[in-house]
């Protein structure tokens, strides 16, 4: 299998657990999203959205979309599981996986950045600012949730790990190399530390990763 990643790639951090968690093995292919090179050709015709990660199975099958390639995963290597058995369970971790995926992530991605900077001139700063706001929501939004609902355990929902804390841990992440913190959402704290505490989430991190900046 190849994954298509860079150490940034917070999409692609999700599935790097993902692989991690089922003991999948894969040979990392670099994409430089900052040299811009989800848009050549190359890339393309891999994935005609240019964005990461695809996951290319060993018959060339193209995965791509994190949610989708996390539940693939799932369906095709079921142990550890990712999503529980009921539905109400799997409606819960679906919907706090999407906080991440669908709500809070596609704000921030560089194209999302880029545009803003182009039509309105925030500057490098205002990029900044704009991704920290972004990430600060999502976070408070984390925290109301997970601190209020029953479902909630060691992890997002009860004590076993499941997408919604690949998810959660990603949203951690980008937070801390958009130079935020998740000090004060008690809740998030606690099971983020709890799953970074697991090497196969550790190892995936993007400041672990090759080509990532040093010294954060
Ligand atoms: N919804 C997609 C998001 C994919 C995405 O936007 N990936 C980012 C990196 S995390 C990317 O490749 N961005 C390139 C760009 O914005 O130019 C997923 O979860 O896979």
């Amino acid at each position: 299998m190849k994954l298509y990643t860079y150490w940034r790639s917070l999409a692609t951090f999700r599935v790097r657990i993902a692989l991690n968690l089922k003991g999948i093995k894969y040979e990392p292919v670099y994409v430089d999203l900052d040299g811009g090179q989800q848009h050549q050709s190359a890339y393309k015709s891999v994935n005609p959205q240019s964005v990461i990660p695809s996951l290319v199975e060993d018959d060339g099958n193209v995965l791509f979309q994190s949610m989708a390639i996390m539940e693939y995963l799932d369906e095709v290597h079921p142990n550890p599981p990712l999503l529980p058995k009921d539905p109400r369970g799997r409606a819960r971790v679906r919907a706090l996986s999407l906080m991440t995926v669908a709500d809070t992530h596609p704000l921030i991605v560089p194209r999302v950045r880029n545009r803003v900077d182009a039509l309105y001139k925030v500057g490098e700063e205002g990029k900044i600012e704009w991704v920290k706001h972004w990430f600060a929501a999502g976070l408070d939004a984390y925290e109301s949730h997970l601190s209020r609902d029953e479902g909630t355990g060691l992890y997002c929902h009860g004590d076993t790990v499941t997408m919604a804390d690949l998810c959660l841990v990603s949203h951690a992440a980008g937070t801390r190399v958009f130079k935020g913190s998740i000090d004060s959402h008690p809740t998030v704290k606690r099971i983020v530390d709890r799953c970074l505490a697991d090497d196969r989430f550790a190892s995936a991190q993007p400041l672990r990763q090759p080509g990532a900046p040093v010294g954060h």
